[in-house]
């Protein structure tokens, strides 16, 4: 039997290299993943470090995807496309990176798997994450039946901006 798509969210992050063109490589690379498509993509945000400070701003985006393929494959190819965009593991914890693919949310499963956990941790308090997300989909509910908008009111501090459509990396003020 041919089973249906389950709705993916997935979180982008970049904070080096051009972020922008990072992010623009990335959205293109996402629908091109086999047995899914993406479906919409949120604006770009411009936002400040969380965790580690002393790194540049970030630039993050929420992506929906629909798709047929089982988490673990979701997440070989999303790890496959930060592979690509030049993404190392430095020793550092939560350290600046070129490309950032976070599996957020796979339909309302939860998953703890040694390579994967979701939702994603952390995803409830970041405003980079649920603001973009509240574009896609304002009516989410979480797995544990919590809704978006009450985790919207609960978000930690930290400055996000939307960026112009054609503002490019160099365009800082
Ligand atoms: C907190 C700690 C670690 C939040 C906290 C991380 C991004 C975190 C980031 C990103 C922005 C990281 C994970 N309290 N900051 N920090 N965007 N990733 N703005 O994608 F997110 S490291
Ligand atoms: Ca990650
Ligand atoms: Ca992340």
């Amino acid at each position: 039997m041919a089973h249906t798509f389950v709705r993916a969210y997935i979180g982008l992050g970049s904070n080096l290299d051009h972020p922008v063109g990072q992010l623009r490589r990335a959205i293109e690379a996402l629908g091109t993943i086999p047995e899914s498509r993406l479906t919409a993509v949120s604006r770009l945000y411009r936002s400040s470090p969380m965790g580690p400070a002393e790194q540049p701003d970030y630039v993050n985006a929420v992506a929906m995807l629909d798709t047929r393929l089982e988490p673990l494959a979701l997440l070989d190819a999303l790890q496959a496309i930060e592979q690509q965009q030049g993404r190392v593991r430095e020793g550092k914890r939560w350290g600046p990176r070129t490309l950032d693919l976070d599996l957020l949310l796979y339909g309302i499963e939860v998953i703890a798997h040694p390579r994967l956990t979701v939702p994603h941790p952390g995803m409830k308090q970041r405003n980079f994450v649920l603001h973009p997300l509240a574009e896609l989909a304002p009516e989410l509910h979480f797995p544990d039946g919590s809704s978006l908008q009450d985790a919207l009111r609960e978000t930690l501090p930290g400055r996000l901006e939307v960026l112009d459509r054609d503002e490019d990396d160099s365009a800082t003020s």
